[in-house]
Protein backbone atom coordinates (compact mmCIF):
# COMPACT_ATOMS: atom_id res chain seq x y z
CA UNK A 1 0.00 0.00 0.00
CA UNK A 2 2.91 1.92 0.63
CA UNK A 3 4.27 1.42 -2.79
CA UNK A 4 0.77 2.38 -4.58
CA UNK A 5 0.80 5.83 -2.62
CA UNK A 6 4.00 6.78 -3.31
CA UNK A 7 3.26 5.83 -7.11
CA UNK A 8 -0.15 8.15 -6.25
CA UNK A 9 2.01 10.88 -4.75
CA UNK A 10 4.45 10.95 -7.45
CA UNK A 11 1.41 11.36 -10.69
CA UNK A 12 -0.37 14.17 -8.66
CA UNK A 13 2.54 15.43 -7.84
CA UNK A 14 3.91 16.26 -11.05
CA UNK A 15 1.59 18.65 -12.31
CA UNK A 16 0.23 21.81 -11.03
CA UNK A 17 -3.33 22.28 -9.27
CA UNK A 18 -4.59 24.14 -12.69
CA UNK A 19 -3.12 20.60 -14.08
CA UNK A 20 -4.49 18.13 -11.50
CA UNK A 21 -8.14 19.41 -12.32
CA UNK A 22 -8.40 19.91 -15.24
CA UNK A 23 -9.89 17.40 -17.86
CA UNK A 24 -7.78 16.44 -20.46
CA UNK A 25 -9.77 14.12 -22.36
CA UNK A 26 -13.76 13.46 -22.17
CA UNK A 27 -12.33 9.62 -21.91
CA UNK A 28 -10.56 10.38 -18.50
CA UNK A 29 -11.33 11.95 -15.17
CA UNK A 30 -9.38 14.97 -13.59
CA UNK A 31 -6.17 13.85 -11.86
CA UNK A 32 -7.97 15.07 -8.54
CA UNK A 33 -11.05 12.46 -9.31
CA UNK A 34 -8.86 9.76 -9.14
CA UNK A 35 -6.81 10.75 -6.02
CA UNK A 36 -10.30 11.51 -3.77
CA UNK A 37 -11.71 8.07 -5.15
CA UNK A 38 -8.57 6.19 -4.19
CA UNK A 39 -9.32 7.19 -0.70
CA UNK A 40 -13.12 6.92 -0.82
CA UNK A 41 -12.47 3.17 -1.90
CA UNK A 42 -9.95 2.59 1.27
CA UNK A 43 -12.56 4.33 3.45
CA UNK A 44 -15.15 2.72 2.32
CA UNK A 45 -14.20 -1.04 1.83
CA UNK A 46 -11.33 -1.32 4.63
CA UNK A 47 -12.22 1.82 7.32
CA UNK A 48 -15.77 1.33 6.89
CA UNK A 49 -16.58 -2.96 6.01
CA UNK A 50 -13.62 -4.21 6.58
CA UNK A 51 -12.57 -2.44 10.00
CA UNK A 52 -16.14 -1.64 11.23
CA UNK A 53 -15.99 2.37 12.14
CA UNK A 54 -18.30 4.61 10.87
CA UNK A 55 -15.33 5.94 8.39
CA UNK A 56 -14.72 9.94 7.49
CA UNK A 57 -17.00 11.21 4.84
CA UNK A 58 -19.75 9.19 3.72
CA UNK A 59 -20.95 12.29 2.76
CA UNK A 60 -18.58 11.86 -0.42
CA UNK A 61 -19.53 8.51 -1.26
CA UNK A 62 -21.72 9.29 -4.85
CA UNK A 63 -19.01 11.95 -6.12
CA UNK A 64 -16.33 9.57 -6.15
CA UNK A 65 -18.55 6.42 -6.91
CA UNK A 66 -17.03 5.76 -10.52
CA UNK A 67 -19.88 3.29 -11.95
CA UNK A 68 -22.79 6.17 -11.17
CA UNK A 69 -20.59 8.95 -12.20
CA UNK A 70 -19.64 8.94 -15.85
CA UNK A 71 -15.68 10.46 -16.84
CA UNK A 72 -16.60 13.06 -18.95
CA UNK A 73 -19.33 14.24 -16.13
CA UNK A 74 -16.65 14.20 -13.13
CA UNK A 75 -15.03 17.95 -14.18
CA UNK A 76 -18.63 19.25 -13.25
CA UNK A 77 -19.12 17.91 -9.65
CA UNK A 78 -18.50 19.49 -6.55
CA UNK A 79 -14.94 17.70 -6.16
CA UNK A 80 -12.49 18.35 -3.20
CA UNK A 81 -9.69 20.68 -4.67
CA UNK A 82 -6.42 19.41 -4.86
CA UNK A 83 -5.45 20.28 -1.16
CA UNK A 84 -8.94 18.94 0.27
CA UNK A 85 -8.03 15.79 -1.66
CA UNK A 86 -4.58 15.51 -0.07
CA UNK A 87 -5.65 15.96 3.38
CA UNK A 88 -8.54 13.12 3.14
CA UNK A 89 -6.55 10.34 1.15
CA UNK A 90 -3.85 11.20 4.50
CA UNK A 91 -6.66 10.92 7.49
CA UNK A 92 -7.98 8.14 5.60
CA UNK A 93 -4.58 6.14 5.58
CA UNK A 94 -3.89 6.82 8.91
CA UNK A 95 -7.31 5.08 10.00
CA UNK A 96 -6.71 2.73 7.80
CA UNK A 97 -3.21 1.73 9.67
CA UNK A 98 -5.61 1.57 12.82
CA UNK A 99 -8.27 -0.86 10.98
CA UNK A 100 -4.41 -3.09 10.26
CA UNK A 101 -3.05 -2.80 14.19
CA UNK A 102 -6.84 -4.47 15.37
CA UNK A 103 -6.92 -6.93 12.36
CA UNK A 104 -7.03 -9.93 14.05
CA UNK A 105 -9.53 -9.17 16.62
CA UNK A 106 -12.56 -7.84 14.35
CA UNK A 107 -15.82 -9.86 14.24
CA UNK A 108 -16.60 -12.54 11.90
CA UNK A 109 -18.69 -10.73 9.50
CA UNK A 110 -15.35 -8.66 8.87
CA UNK A 111 -13.56 -12.63 8.54
CA UNK A 112 -13.53 -12.94 4.57
CA UNK A 113 -12.45 -9.63 4.12
CA UNK A 114 -9.52 -9.61 6.16
CA UNK A 115 -8.34 -13.20 5.67
CA UNK A 116 -4.55 -13.43 4.39
CA UNK A 117 -4.90 -9.44 4.57
CA UNK A 118 -6.79 -9.60 1.25
CA UNK A 119 -8.95 -6.24 1.72
CA UNK A 120 -5.44 -4.52 2.28
CA UNK A 121 -3.99 -6.45 -1.40
CA UNK A 122 -7.30 -5.27 -2.70
CA UNK A 123 -6.97 -1.85 -2.08
CA UNK A 124 -3.27 -1.67 -2.71
CA UNK A 125 -4.59 -3.24 -5.87
CA UNK A 126 -7.43 -0.88 -6.30
CA UNK A 127 -5.15 2.10 -6.00
CA UNK A 128 -2.05 0.82 -8.63
CA UNK A 129 -5.11 0.42 -11.15
CA UNK A 130 -5.99 4.02 -10.52
CA UNK A 131 -2.52 4.64 -10.62
CA UNK A 132 -2.06 2.88 -14.47
CA UNK A 133 -5.47 5.04 -14.83
CA UNK A 134 -3.56 8.12 -14.57
CA UNK A 135 -0.77 7.63 -16.09
CA UNK A 136 -2.62 6.79 -19.08
CA UNK A 137 -4.25 10.48 -18.50
CA UNK A 138 -0.42 11.95 -18.31
CA UNK A 139 -0.24 10.20 -21.68
CA UNK A 140 -3.00 11.99 -22.81
CA UNK A 141 -1.92 15.51 -21.66
CA UNK A 142 -0.59 17.74 -24.07
CA UNK A 143 2.74 20.06 -23.10
CA UNK A 144 6.04 19.35 -22.29
CA UNK A 145 7.39 16.00 -20.21
CA UNK A 146 6.88 16.06 -16.16
CA UNK A 147 7.28 11.74 -15.88
CA UNK A 148 10.47 10.39 -15.98
CA UNK A 149 12.06 7.32 -15.74
CA UNK A 150 15.14 5.13 -17.40
CA UNK A 151 14.94 3.41 -20.07
CA UNK A 152 14.23 -0.27 -20.67
CA UNK A 153 17.60 -2.94 -21.01
CA UNK A 154 18.70 -3.71 -24.56
CA UNK A 155 17.27 -6.88 -26.12
CA UNK A 156 18.77 -9.67 -25.49
CA UNK A 157 21.22 -11.46 -27.58
CA UNK A 158 19.26 -14.33 -29.06
CA UNK A 159 16.38 -12.05 -29.47
CA UNK A 160 16.82 -11.85 -33.68
CA UNK A 161 17.12 -15.28 -33.57
CA UNK A 162 13.65 -16.35 -31.43
CA UNK A 163 11.08 -18.78 -33.77
CA UNK A 164 8.13 -16.33 -34.40
CA UNK A 165 5.90 -18.84 -33.07
CA UNK A 166 5.89 -21.45 -30.09
CA UNK A 167 3.93 -24.44 -29.66
CA UNK A 168 1.73 -24.85 -27.18
CA UNK A 169 0.60 -28.24 -26.13
CA UNK A 170 -3.45 -29.55 -26.55
CA UNK A 171 -5.22 -30.91 -23.55
CA UNK A 172 -6.75 -30.13 -20.13
CA UNK A 173 -5.53 -27.10 -17.50
CA UNK A 174 -5.92 -25.38 -15.01
CA UNK A 175 -7.65 -21.58 -15.39
CA UNK A 176 -8.64 -19.19 -12.64
CA UNK A 177 -7.59 -19.86 -9.24
CA UNK A 178 -8.88 -20.70 -5.48
CA UNK A 179 -5.68 -20.44 -3.95
CA UNK A 180 -3.84 -17.38 -5.23
CA UNK A 181 -4.72 -14.92 -1.80
CA UNK A 182 -5.28 -11.23 -3.20
CA UNK A 183 -6.58 -12.74 -6.55
CA UNK A 184 -9.84 -10.62 -7.30
CA UNK A 185 -13.28 -12.02 -7.61
CA UNK A 186 -13.20 -12.74 -11.23
CA UNK A 187 -10.32 -14.63 -11.23
CA UNK A 188 -11.92 -17.44 -9.40
CA UNK A 189 -12.42 -20.54 -8.54
CA UNK A 190 -10.05 -22.56 -10.64
CA UNK A 191 -11.91 -24.99 -12.94
CA UNK A 192 -10.26 -27.08 -15.93
CA UNK A 193 -10.54 -26.16 -19.59
CA UNK A 194 -9.65 -28.12 -22.43
CA UNK A 195 -7.25 -25.99 -25.18
CA UNK A 196 -6.47 -28.15 -28.27
CA UNK A 197 -2.63 -27.46 -29.36
CA UNK A 198 -2.16 -24.07 -30.79
CA UNK A 199 0.78 -21.73 -31.90
CA UNK A 200 1.04 -18.38 -30.36
CA UNK A 201 3.72 -15.46 -31.39
CA UNK A 202 6.98 -15.54 -29.36
CA UNK A 203 6.72 -12.05 -28.48
CA UNK A 204 4.04 -9.43 -28.64
CA UNK A 205 3.41 -7.76 -32.02
CA UNK A 206 5.90 -4.64 -32.82
CA UNK A 207 5.90 -1.67 -34.38
CA UNK A 208 8.03 -2.87 -37.41
CA UNK A 209 5.29 -5.75 -37.91
CA UNK A 210 2.65 -3.34 -37.32
CA UNK A 211 3.99 -0.48 -39.99
CA UNK A 212 3.78 -3.68 -42.71
CA UNK A 213 0.51 -3.86 -42.10
CA UNK A 214 -0.30 0.13 -42.60
CA UNK A 215 2.16 -0.31 -45.60
CA UNK A 216 0.06 -3.09 -47.09
CA UNK A 217 -2.98 -0.67 -46.98
CA UNK A 218 -4.34 -2.58 -44.02
CA UNK A 219 -6.50 0.33 -42.76
CA UNK A 220 -8.12 1.22 -46.02
CA UNK A 221 -8.96 -2.78 -46.82
CA UNK A 222 -12.42 -4.05 -45.14
CA UNK A 223 -11.40 -7.66 -46.08
CA UNK A 224 -9.01 -7.49 -42.89
CA UNK A 225 -12.03 -5.94 -39.99
CA UNK A 226 -15.15 -7.04 -38.84
CA UNK A 227 -18.01 -4.81 -39.78
CA UNK A 228 -17.94 -3.14 -36.32
CA UNK A 229 -14.38 -2.49 -36.82
CA UNK A 230 -14.65 -1.05 -40.34
CA UNK A 231 -17.39 0.95 -39.57
CA UNK A 232 -15.49 2.46 -36.73
CA UNK A 233 -11.67 2.94 -38.52
CA UNK A 234 -13.80 5.42 -41.25
CA UNK A 235 -15.98 7.20 -38.53
CA UNK A 236 -12.83 8.15 -36.75
CA UNK A 237 -10.51 7.91 -39.81
CA UNK A 238 -8.05 5.98 -38.16
CA UNK A 239 -4.91 4.73 -39.92
CA UNK A 240 -2.70 4.40 -37.36
CA UNK A 241 -1.90 3.80 -33.70
CA UNK A 242 -3.23 5.84 -31.45
CA UNK A 243 -0.10 8.86 -30.65
CA UNK A 244 1.01 8.17 -34.06
CA UNK A 245 2.18 10.97 -36.63
CA UNK A 246 3.66 11.08 -40.13
CA UNK A 247 6.96 13.33 -40.05
CA UNK A 248 7.93 12.93 -43.87
CA UNK A 249 7.70 9.82 -45.03
CA UNK A 250 8.42 8.34 -41.72
CA UNK A 251 6.29 7.54 -38.66
CA UNK A 252 6.85 9.80 -35.31
CA UNK A 253 5.18 9.21 -31.59
CA UNK A 254 4.43 11.30 -29.22
CA UNK A 255 5.18 9.29 -25.52
CA UNK A 256 4.77 11.51 -22.37
CA UNK A 257 5.22 15.08 -24.02
CA UNK A 258 8.55 13.29 -25.72
CA UNK A 259 8.25 12.81 -29.48
CA UNK A 260 10.57 10.20 -30.95
CA UNK A 261 10.33 8.24 -34.48
CA UNK A 262 8.64 4.33 -33.80
CA UNK A 263 10.94 1.82 -32.56
CA UNK A 264 10.95 -0.77 -34.89
CA UNK A 265 11.84 -3.26 -32.76
CA UNK A 266 9.33 -2.32 -29.60
CA UNK A 267 5.67 -4.18 -28.79
CA UNK A 268 3.01 -2.14 -30.33
CA UNK A 269 1.24 -0.22 -28.32
CA UNK A 270 -2.39 2.04 -28.13
CA UNK A 271 -4.13 -0.08 -30.25
CA UNK A 272 -7.98 -0.88 -30.17
CA UNK A 273 -9.40 -4.38 -30.27
CA UNK A 274 -10.57 -3.62 -33.84
CA UNK A 275 -7.33 -3.19 -35.02
CA UNK A 276 -5.73 -6.23 -33.08
CA UNK A 277 -7.95 -7.90 -34.62
CA UNK A 278 -7.77 -6.79 -38.31
CA UNK A 279 -3.97 -7.43 -37.90
CA UNK A 280 -4.34 -11.02 -37.17
CA UNK A 281 -6.75 -11.62 -39.98
CA UNK A 282 -4.04 -9.60 -42.35
CA UNK A 283 -1.23 -12.01 -41.18
CA UNK A 284 -3.41 -15.34 -41.50
CA UNK A 285 -3.71 -15.71 -37.81
CA UNK A 286 -5.95 -14.71 -35.11
CA UNK A 287 -6.05 -13.54 -31.79
CA UNK A 288 -5.83 -15.59 -29.10
CA UNK A 289 -8.53 -16.84 -26.76
CA UNK A 290 -8.40 -15.56 -23.03
CA UNK A 291 -8.13 -19.89 -22.25
CA UNK A 292 -5.29 -19.86 -24.91
CA UNK A 293 -3.67 -16.76 -23.47
CA UNK A 294 -3.73 -18.37 -19.84
CA UNK A 295 -2.56 -22.04 -20.67
CA UNK A 296 0.49 -20.38 -22.51
CA UNK A 297 0.99 -18.69 -19.68
CA UNK A 298 0.93 -21.07 -16.89
CA UNK A 299 0.62 -24.42 -17.96
CA UNK A 300 3.96 -26.70 -17.04
CA UNK A 301 3.34 -29.93 -19.49
CA UNK A 302 6.45 -31.42 -17.18
CA UNK A 303 4.72 -30.32 -13.63
CA UNK A 304 1.15 -30.60 -15.41
CA UNK A 305 -0.25 -28.00 -13.21
CA UNK A 306 -0.63 -24.61 -13.28
CA UNK A 307 1.76 -21.75 -12.44
CA UNK A 308 1.25 -18.49 -10.43
CA UNK A 309 3.52 -16.57 -13.31
CA UNK A 310 5.09 -18.10 -16.97
CA UNK A 311 8.47 -18.22 -14.96
CA UNK A 312 7.27 -19.98 -12.24
CA UNK A 313 5.77 -19.42 -8.55
CA UNK A 314 7.82 -16.58 -7.68
CA UNK A 315 7.02 -12.94 -6.99
CA UNK A 316 8.16 -10.89 -10.05
CA UNK A 317 11.41 -9.50 -10.82
CA UNK A 318 13.20 -6.99 -12.61
CA UNK A 319 14.72 -10.17 -14.58
CA UNK A 320 11.34 -11.30 -15.26
CA UNK A 321 9.15 -8.76 -16.97
CA UNK A 322 8.70 -5.50 -16.82
CA UNK A 323 6.50 -3.89 -14.67
CA UNK A 324 6.05 -0.84 -12.31
CA UNK A 325 6.75 1.83 -13.85
CA UNK A 326 10.20 1.53 -13.65
CA UNK A 327 10.33 2.19 -17.47
CA UNK A 328 8.09 4.74 -19.29
CA UNK A 329 7.33 2.20 -22.41
CA UNK A 330 7.87 -1.75 -23.19
CA UNK A 331 11.17 -3.16 -23.35
CA UNK A 332 12.19 -4.62 -26.97
CA UNK A 333 10.73 -8.01 -28.84
CA UNK A 334 12.48 -10.87 -27.02
CA UNK A 335 13.70 -8.88 -23.72
CA UNK A 336 13.14 -10.88 -19.96
CA UNK A 337 14.21 -14.47 -21.69
CA UNK A 338 14.10 -15.08 -17.26
CA UNK A 339 10.71 -14.80 -17.41
CA UNK A 340 9.68 -17.12 -20.71
CA UNK A 341 6.98 -19.61 -19.94
CA UNK A 342 7.64 -23.41 -20.31
CA UNK A 343 7.00 -22.96 -23.99
CA UNK A 344 9.32 -20.09 -24.55
CA UNK A 345 6.75 -17.33 -25.30
CA UNK A 346 8.40 -13.98 -23.85
CA UNK A 347 6.72 -11.11 -21.99
CA UNK A 348 3.31 -12.35 -21.64
CA UNK A 349 3.47 -10.62 -18.04
CA UNK A 350 4.75 -6.76 -18.71
CA UNK A 351 5.22 -4.46 -21.34
CA UNK A 352 1.61 -4.39 -22.95
CA UNK A 353 -1.66 -5.49 -22.52
CA UNK A 354 -2.77 -8.00 -24.47
CA UNK A 355 -5.78 -8.12 -25.91
CA UNK A 356 -7.79 -11.78 -26.27
CA UNK A 357 -10.33 -12.85 -28.59
CA UNK A 358 -12.35 -13.32 -25.93
CA UNK A 359 -15.53 -11.43 -24.17
CA UNK A 360 -15.32 -10.58 -20.52
CA UNK A 361 -17.21 -13.51 -18.95
CA UNK A 362 -17.60 -15.07 -15.08
CA UNK A 363 -16.10 -18.67 -14.47
CA UNK A 364 -18.41 -21.53 -13.88
CA UNK A 365 -19.22 -20.86 -9.96
CA UNK A 366 -18.28 -17.16 -9.97
CA UNK A 367 -19.44 -15.05 -6.84
CA UNK A 368 -19.11 -11.61 -7.16
CA UNK A 369 -17.25 -10.29 -3.62
CA UNK A 370 -17.48 -8.17 -2.35
CA UNK A 371 -19.10 -5.77 -4.21
CA UNK A 372 -20.88 -6.25 -7.83
CA UNK A 373 -19.55 -3.08 -9.31
CA UNK A 374 -15.74 -4.41 -9.69
CA UNK A 375 -16.68 -7.62 -12.24
CA UNK A 376 -19.78 -8.77 -12.47
CA UNK A 377 -21.48 -5.77 -14.36
CA UNK A 378 -19.37 -5.88 -17.15
CA UNK A 379 -19.80 -9.34 -17.89
CA UNK A 380 -21.38 -9.50 -21.55
CA UNK A 381 -20.29 -9.19 -24.99
CA UNK A 382 -19.39 -5.40 -24.69
CA UNK A 383 -15.99 -5.82 -23.42
CA UNK A 384 -13.20 -7.18 -24.32
CA UNK A 385 -10.63 -9.36 -22.27
CA UNK A 386 -6.89 -8.09 -22.12
CA UNK A 387 -4.29 -9.93 -20.19
CA UNK A 388 -0.35 -9.51 -18.95
CA UNK A 389 -0.24 -6.14 -17.72
CA UNK A 390 1.72 -3.39 -19.86
CA UNK A 391 4.57 -1.70 -18.12
CA UNK A 392 2.76 0.50 -15.70
CA UNK A 393 0.87 -2.38 -14.11
CA UNK A 394 2.45 -2.54 -10.69
CA UNK A 395 3.62 -6.22 -9.44
CA UNK A 396 0.51 -6.59 -6.81
CA UNK A 397 -1.66 -5.91 -9.66
CA UNK A 398 -0.24 -9.02 -11.66
CA UNK A 399 -0.30 -12.15 -12.02
CA UNK A 400 -1.47 -14.88 -14.81
CA UNK A 401 -4.75 -15.20 -13.80
CA UNK A 402 -5.55 -11.07 -13.68
CA UNK A 403 -8.31 -10.57 -15.87
CA UNK A 404 -8.78 -6.86 -17.48
CA UNK A 405 -11.50 -5.87 -19.83
CA UNK A 406 -12.19 -3.21 -21.99
CA UNK A 407 -14.20 -1.55 -24.81
CA UNK A 408 -13.28 -2.77 -28.31
CA UNK A 409 -12.77 0.96 -29.27
CA UNK A 410 -10.38 1.80 -26.71
CA UNK A 411 -7.06 2.83 -27.08
CA UNK A 412 -5.22 5.15 -24.72
CA UNK A 413 -4.99 2.05 -22.18
CA UNK A 414 -1.82 0.63 -23.20
CA UNK A 415 -2.45 -2.41 -25.24
CA UNK A 416 -0.75 -4.34 -27.48
CA UNK A 417 -1.65 -8.31 -28.59
CA UNK A 418 0.04 -10.88 -29.98
CA UNK A 419 -1.28 -13.40 -32.25
CA UNK A 420 -2.15 -16.93 -31.94
CA UNK A 421 -3.11 -19.73 -35.23
CA UNK A 422 -4.87 -23.52 -34.66
CA UNK A 423 -1.82 -26.39 -34.63
CA UNK A 424 -1.95 -28.92 -37.53
CA UNK A 425 -3.38 -32.87 -37.02
CA UNK A 426 -0.78 -34.30 -34.69
CA UNK A 427 1.16 -31.06 -33.37
CA UNK A 428 1.28 -30.23 -30.17
CA UNK A 429 -0.31 -34.07 -29.06
CA UNK A 430 2.84 -36.32 -28.83
CA UNK A 431 4.14 -34.60 -25.65
CA UNK A 432 0.76 -34.25 -23.58
CA UNK A 433 0.04 -37.96 -24.22
CA UNK A 434 3.57 -39.36 -23.11
CA UNK A 435 3.24 -37.97 -19.81
CA UNK A 436 -0.46 -39.30 -19.14
C1 LIG B 1 -10.22 -3.53 -14.23
C2 LIG B 1 -9.07 -1.65 -15.15
C3 LIG B 1 -11.26 -2.25 -15.98
O1 LIG B 1 -10.28 0.95 -14.10
O2 LIG B 1 -12.27 0.45 -14.79
C4 LIG B 1 -10.76 0.57 -10.68
C5 LIG B 1 -10.34 -1.29 -12.40
N1 LIG B 1 -12.32 -0.93 -10.86
N2 LIG B 1 -11.75 0.87 -9.82
C6 LIG B 1 -11.20 0.14 -14.23
C7 LIG B 1 -11.13 -0.57 -11.33
C8 LIG B 1 -12.69 -0.03 -9.93
C9 LIG B 1 -11.07 -1.29 -13.73
N3 LIG B 1 -10.41 -2.17 -14.77
FE1 LIG C 1 -11.95 2.69 -8.70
Amino acid sequence: MERARRRTMALTGAVTEDDLVAQHSPLMSPLVWDLAHIANQEELWLVREAGGRPGLRPDLDHLYDAFRTPRADRPALPLLGPAEARAYVAEVRSQTLEVLAAADTSPDQQERLLADGFVFGMLAQHEQQHDETMLATHQLRQGPPVLDAPEPPQAPADAAALPPEVLVPGGPFTMGTSTEAWALDNELPAHTVDVPAFWLDTTPVTNGAYLEFIAAGGYRDPAWWTPEGWRHVQEEGLEAPQFWSRDGETWVRRRFGHVEPVPADEPVLHVCWYEADAYARWAGRRLPTESEWEKAARHDPAGGRSRRYPWGDADPGPEHANLGQRHLRPAPAGSYPAGAAPSGARQLIGDVWEWTASDFAPYPGFEAFPYKEYSEVFFGPEYKVLRGGAFGVDEVASRATFRNWDYPIRRQIFAGFRTARDAGPGEGAAAEHTRR
